[in-house]
């Protein structure tokens, strides 16, 4: 070696070796790899690509968690004497495996409480109201003057309908614009429910 020029660094001394590589050798000699003796000297694992950071994931993973019995869907009646016609909508959500709950409130009769329930239902996670009434049947279009929440309403015949019903038809369809009620048949709170059901799987 000439003055000036460096000693080659020697294997073992100042070179921090690299777990798991194999070290140079000299022709003819065997390959040795580097033990790895513990976990903590390996490289931590990248983590997988993701859209939102893994804590956010966690998060809504645990909010889903808890949240996997409340109502998803909210059936309402303007009186007891429609529950016969509307507990086919909570039969058709059961089935289907959608948690609801029902409750009876009047649009012209508890106007508040109508009012209150439908400023908080999308805090309290509900995704869609049904809301059924016979005669002058304001209930689905009240609820949906108080929320931005989808609201399907049912048409009801009760003992003193006219037409058949066309009463509620007509007050439940014929809401002004920008203020949507979806209306299905006249008793067929059924297809509330089915198409509640859609609502939710879009
Ligand atoms: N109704 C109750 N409050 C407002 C309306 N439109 C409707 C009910 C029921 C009908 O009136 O939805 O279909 C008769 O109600 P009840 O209580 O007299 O049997």
């Amino acid at each position: 070696m000439s003055p000036g020029e460096e000693e080659p660094m020697r294997r073992g001394e100042d070179q921090p070796m690299t777990p798991g590589v194999p070290e140079p050798m000299t022709p003819g000699e065997e390959p040795k790899l580097v033990p790895v003796d513990s976990a903590a000297e390996q490289p931590a694992p990248t983590p997988l690509p993701s859209s939102e950071p893994a804590s956010l994931a966690a998060t809504r993973a645990e909010i889903q968690d808890l949240d996997a019995d409340e109502p998803q869907v909210g059936i309402l009646m303007g009186s007891k004497s429609d529950l016969p016609a509307m507990e086919k909508a909570e039969t058709e959500l059961t089935e289907r495996g959608i948690s609801s709950e029902t409750r009876v409130m009047s649009a012209h009769r508890e106007p508040d409480v109508v009012a209150e329930y439908a400023k908080n239902a999308k805090l309290r996670g509900i995704r869609v109201i049904i809301a059924g009434a016979g005669l002058s049947a304001a209930l689905p279009g009240v609820v949906a003057a108080h929320t931005e929440l989808p609201v399907i309403g049912v048409p009801l015949t009760s003992r003193t309908s006219v037409a058949g019903g066309l009463d509620a038809l007509l007050s439940i369809a014929q809401m002004p614009p920008g203020v949507p009620v979806a209306c299905v048949g006249v008793d067929n709170a059924r297809n509330a429910a089915v198409l509640a059901a859609r609502i939710l799987a879009a």
